[in-house]
């Protein structure tokens, strides 16, 4: 299937003391020239920070911030940006939803913050949205809907780095239906597995024929995954470089 348009949203690795760290300098370095990888990092400070589908899903790579009111505070930021050690920008890219917090708690990633339930609803409702679409953390089953089913992460990278989860994609068709798509790994290729078309975790096989449909679902499967995803993503910050003595 073609795209017309395909938007990318910034996430916490597109930065360059992060890329650095983690191993993107290292391979692009060996496998393209460093001014690749310079290009590279231009390049990801002109990315979005988040968009909008249908004006009912919030899709960013983190999560909210508390200087995040209104959509506007998004896009008041010109590109192209860099990504701040704090604030509304490094919060969109760092933050994770958190079951034990109300509104606002401390993240073990020593960055941003983590965010509850009650800050999720405030933020929908003020921008009469439904459900933030997020990344950023690894989870078995590719997604995880948690805080009162407002917040949807969806992980796109099975097997992420030895472990064995899956992943996932989330597709929003006509009239707003959610579908989820998950696939793993099978023999080193990328495998579909089929789609979810409910929210009591079976899975069922045979394509993109199934369709979600939050807005029917949201009150009756309550039970489901009431948890934060697992924070297996240990992804943090490097630490400030220190100013050379002179
Ligand atoms: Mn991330």
């Amino acid at each position: 299937m073609g795209y017309e348009k395909v938007t990318l949203l910034r996430w916490n690795h597109a930065k360059e003391s992060v890329n650095s760290r983690y191993g993107f300098k290292t391979e692009c370095c060996r496998k393209l020239t460093e001014a690749t990888y310079k290009k590279f990092n231009e390049t990801f400070s002109y990315f979005s920070l988040a968009a909008t589908v249908d004006s009912k899903f919030f899709c960013v790579h983190g999560g909210i911030s508390p200087e995040l009111l209104t959509l506007e505070d998004i896009k008041r930021v010109k590109k192209p940006f860099e990504v701040p050690r704090n604030g509304l920008v490094c919060d969109l890219l760092w933050s994770d939803p958190d079951k034990n917090v109300s509104m606002l708690g401390k993240s073990k990633r020593k960055i941003s913050v983590t965010f509850g339930r009650e800050s999720v609803r405030k933020f929908l409702e003020a921008n009469k949205l439904q459900l933030i679409i997020r990344a950023h953390q690894c989870v078995p089953k590719g997604f995880k809907f948690c805080l009162k089913q407002q917040v949807l992460t969806v992980f796109s990278a099975p097997e992420y780095s030895g472990k064995s989860n899956k992943a996932a994609e989330a597709i929003i068709g006509q009239n707003s239906v959610l579908r989820i798509h998950t696939f793993g790994i099978n023999g080193g290729s990328l495998d579909g597995v089929g789609v979810v078309s409910d929210l009591e975790g079976k899975t069922q096989l045979g394509g993109h024929n199934s369709g979600l449909d939050v807005n029917n679902n949201l009150d009756v499967k309550k039970e489901l995954n009431e948890g934060s995803p697992d924070s297996d993503d240990e992804t943090v910050e490097p630490p400030a470089k220190r100013a050379k003595m002179q």
